[in-house]
């Protein structure tokens, strides 16, 4: 009736562990289409992981009220003038909305509309980001240490991530001159 305990499952800035964590691993191989300068990209050592995402999924993919939790750390670096960032996606159940949470480090969130209005916070330790639904969102690690967040996100909301492969955001965050720029697309 009171559904099952949570099992012991702890979390800071380097890790979420406990027993049914899954793990994922994104490298330049898995990225390239997401980066502007695809030459830069492919010079890369392609085995090279630009970020890690430890899973706790206490219901099945899908279920209608549940929640997920995750923890994500993007290692510093740059493709080109580029900063190391997520993929991004849209949720593919448009409406549902999701928490991030600073923990570590320190990057921009990117935000954008069906409509392509794009709009940045920045992430840091202890910023708490609320993403309503039809938001797209990507982080992007500005600073020179790895940048971790954390994420709560519902059970049923899917991961589009053709969208945003097949047009990308409208902005991208470079580095110029030793500081972070916003650049439109
Ligand atoms: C997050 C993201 C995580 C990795 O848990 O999935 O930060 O980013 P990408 O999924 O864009 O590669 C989330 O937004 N879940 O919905
Ligand atoms: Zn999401």
């Amino acid at each position: 009736k009171y559904g099952n305990p949570t099992p012991e499952i702890v979390f800071d800035a380097k890790n979420l562990s406990g027993k049914p964590i899954e793990k994922i691993e994104r490298k330049i191989m898995d990225l390239n289409m997401i980066f502007k300068d695809k030459g830069a990209s492919e010079t890369m050592d392609q085995n090279q992981i630009v970020y890690e995402v430890d899973c706790y999924f206490p219901v099945e993919n899908d279920t209608e009220g549940g929640l997920f939790f995750g923890i994500t750390r993007i290692k510093p670096g740059k493709v080109g003038d580029e900063y190391f960032m997520t993929k991004g996606h849209f949720h593919s159940n448009r409406d549902r909305g999701e928490f991030y949470w600073g923990l570590e480090g320190e990057g921009q969130l990117l935000l954008m509309d069906e409509k392509r209005r794009a709009r940045t916070e920045v992430i840091k330790k202890g910023s708490v980001h609320y993403i309503p639904g039809y938001i797209a969102h990507r982080v992007v690690n500005t600073g020179d240490t790895e940048l971790s967040f954390g994420a709560c996100w519902p059970s049923d909301a899917g991961h589009d991530y053709a969208s945003i492969e097949e047009k990308g955001f409208s902005i991208r965050i470079v580095q110029k001159n030793g500081e972070q720029h916003i650049i439109k697309e």
